[in-house]
């Protein structure tokens, strides 16, 4: 088995926040295996960082009328802090805009064609010739060709699933512009996957039948059977990594051959920094690859990197691709667009201080083999029975019986008890689990040896036992201490924090692995412990139903037929309307207020009086077309100065989607001064 491991974490793409479904499926399980790995001994680089090319951040930016730049500044900090808030401890968290980056990828590019690996093709692609761009499949829409829905994309039907091209579309038309786009010629590099097909199915079909994830295994298994086509390895848009080719203005590299040429920009960065050479870690025998990712990046990172690398011939393969299904949230799935997540920075907010909580919460529904489900209720039992109840609980009652009976000196024991020998054996089982990529296996293994302590403790309550026999009671704590430390050590993967929190109390440093499962005695006798604060604690009712509540709220927004629709003010009573005083009026006079380019002053008679009122309504409507209009005013509203003229009521307007005022009006004329409601 190799010293070295190279560990990634797919690169998030920075359009967005992570939420609950990244963690699960791809860093959290890699958090824990890497902590793991560094456990063992190994020389370990964890890398991952933000993806910031590709047309998902350009759409953001089109929609929100920002920078790709600006998208992508913003996502990549929001993205690093959760990261870090929640423990996952990457050696390297870098951005594939780094200019390393763009040195890295362009120069893996040049050696690809210099050695001939690409073929060039011209193609026909759609063009927008009113915004004077090609167009990414992603902003052609037109008609699915299967299923008739009038809205899908050039690259996918959401409605019906299918995988399209942009001319497979009925009717396609360009986001941009709105208009009918053009086909037009330009010339691309490809590289020719059909040619790595005999690689491939040795490589992994054969090679790799039995320690690769079925999943994995399965999908890379049908992608080879239906039979690999040359893939285009650039793209015309402005947005990427430029091709380091003359004549290739307008083009960037494909995100798909930049973003994983990240794992190996950032290895750099980070060996710079630490005095290691990155070759050891991607160019030597003596190091193995892993790639957590999820599962609708395996075609990537089995098929499309594999064969970039061996094209260019000096890389290792991975090792194992270890891809996860997906997370549900309240049996719903996941989705950025409807806003149905539980957001990693919001988490931290909400949750102060229990970062262990939820890394426990998705560790144990971590979706390994097929999809699962994270529910509120079902993270509030796993805190209040597992973490409390059992973990949290015998830790603490070992802690405060040392404490309180022994001065907080770990008393002498028995080092031969038979019950030291569980701390061996699920350290081992842990580890097995862990290798194999068995997150779940192993967190159930975790807790198993503190439900082994908790019941052990109950069995033999050493709180009678003090009253009565001081020798036995020394004997339990002393085997209560033991397992108390190897729980602390055993968390370290799968609840950092917890961990530090445990060797704080009993003043113990982190072993490795091996000793764990080699020793019986982690702590000797006359040792001093520390005052023991609480691991965990209850989660109520009330704080999961808020989380509940927002869920709602989100489903709620979900059914406007508006988005842009603002939600309802808080409900108001009967009496609370009647007090509101609205008549029919109509405009006598009106005429600019001086200096003041928004406002007009006008005369309206409102059936009571003749009043003056200042409206805000100058950019929308000239003073004479205003005489004679008949309009609505809120009469009893108090009267209010407005440079230097009494404002005498409101007249009531709505705004237009060009942003110009209309006035509310009766449907017919009628008399002023009748009242509304
Ligand atoms: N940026 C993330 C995704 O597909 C994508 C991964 C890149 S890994 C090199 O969700
Ligand atoms: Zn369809």
């Amino acid at each position: 088995m190799s010293n070295r491991k190279m560990i990634t974490a797919a690169l998030p793409y920075a359009n967005g926040p992570v939420h609950i479904g990244h963690l699960a499926g791809v860093y959290i399980p890699a958090d824990v295996y890497a902590r793991f790995q560094r456990r063992l001994g190994k020389d370990v680089a964890f890398i991952c960082g933000s993806d910031e090319h590709g047309i998902p951040i350009t759409i953001r930016a089109k929609k929100e009328g920002v920078t790709p730049q600006d998208i992508v500044d913003k996502y990549h900090e929001v993205i690093k802090k959760s990261f870090a808030d929640l423990g996952i401890s990457f050696d390297e968290y870098s951005r594939t805009t780094s200019k390393k980056h763009y040195e890295t990828s362009q120069d893996f590019f040049k050696t690809l064609y210099e050695k001939g690996k690409f073929t060039e093709e011209v193609s026909e692609q759609y063009f927008d010739e009113q915004a004077n761009e090609f167009l990414a499949d992603r902003y052609i829409v037109g008609t699915c060709p299967n299923c008739g829905n009038e809205n899908a994309y050039g690259d996918q039907c959401e409605k019906c699933g299918s995988t399209l091209s942009p001319s497979e579309l009925i009717n396609p038309k360009s986001m941009l512009s709105g208009n009918v786009p053009v086909l037009k010629a330009t010339k691309n590099w490809y590289l020719p996957l059909n040619e790595y097909e005999s690689f491939l199915n040795e490589w992994i079909i054969e090679g790799h039948k039995d320690d690769w994830k079925p999943n994995v295994y399965g999908q890379v298994k049908s992608w080879l059977n239906d039979g690999l086509k040359p893939r285009a390895m650039t793209r015309d848009l402005n947005w990427g990594v430029p091709v380091p080719l003359p004549g290739a203005e307008g083009k960037v590299l494909y995100v798909w051959f930049d973003a994983p040429i990240g794992y190996i920009s950032f290895t750099k960065e980070w060996a710079e920094k630490n005095g290691k050479d990155w070759k050891d870690y991607w160019q030597s025998e003596g190091s193995d690859l892993v790639h957590f990712i999820g599962k609708d990046n395996i075609v990537f990172h089995c098929i499309i990197f594999p064969s970039m690398m061996k094209a260019h011939g000096d890389y290792i393969m991975p090792k194992n691709v270890p891809a996860f299904e997906f997370l549900n949230l309240e049996n719903d799935k996941i989705s950025t667009s409807r806003n149905w997540a539980v957001w990693a920075h919001e988490y931290v907010e909400d949750f102060p201080g229990q970062q262990d909580v939820l890394r426990y919460a998705l560790l144990s529904s971590a979706p390994e083999t097929k999809d699962n489900n994270f529910t509120w209720k079902d993270f509030q039992t796993k805190n209040n029975s597992e973490l409390v109840g059992i973990f949290g609980n015998f830790i603490n009652r070992v802690a405060v019986l040392i404490n309180k009976n022994f001065d907080g000196i770990i008393p002498e024991g028995d080092i031969n008890a038979p019950e030291l020998e569980e701390i061996g054996i699920k350290a081992t089982e842990i580890k097995n689990y862990l290798e194999n990529y068995e997150f779940r296996n192993a967190l159930t293994s975790f807790m198993n040896l503190a439900r082994f302590g908790n019941k052990y403790l109950a069995d033999e309550e050493p709180w009678k036992t003090i009253k009565t026999d001081l020798d036995k009671t020394k004997k339990i704590l002393f085997i209560g201490a033991q397992i108390a430390a190897a729980l602390g050590n055993l968390a370290e993967p799968f609840l950092p924090f917890t961990a530090q929190k445990i060797y704080d109390i009993f003043n113990i440093k982190q072993m490795n692995w091996n000793d764990i499962e080699h020793s019986k005695v982690l702590i000797e006798a006359g040792h001093k412990i520390n005052v023991a604060p609480l691991l965990f604690s209850q989660i109520e009712d009330s704080v999961i139903d808020a989380q509940i509540e927002k869920l709602e709220q989100t489903k709620q927004n979900n059914k406007k037929t508006n988005p842009n629709a603002t939600p309802m003010k808080e409900q108001i009573n009967f009496d609370d309307f009647t007090k509101i005083d609205l008549r029919t009026a109509t405009i006598l006079e009106a005429e600019k207020v001086e200096k003041a380019d928004k406002l007009l002053k006008l005369t309206v008679d409102t059936g009571v009086d003749v009043r003056t009122v200042v409206s805000g309504i100058a950019e929308s409507f000239t003073p004479e077309e205003l005489i004679g209009k008949q309009v609505m005013i809120l009469l009893n509203l108090a009267p209010r100065k407005i440079r230097g003229i009494e404002s005498q009521g409101m007249l009531l307007l709505t705004t237009k989607s060009d942003g110009k005022l209309s006035f509310v009006t009766p449907d017919d004329q009628v008399e002023n001064g009748v009242e509304i409601g």
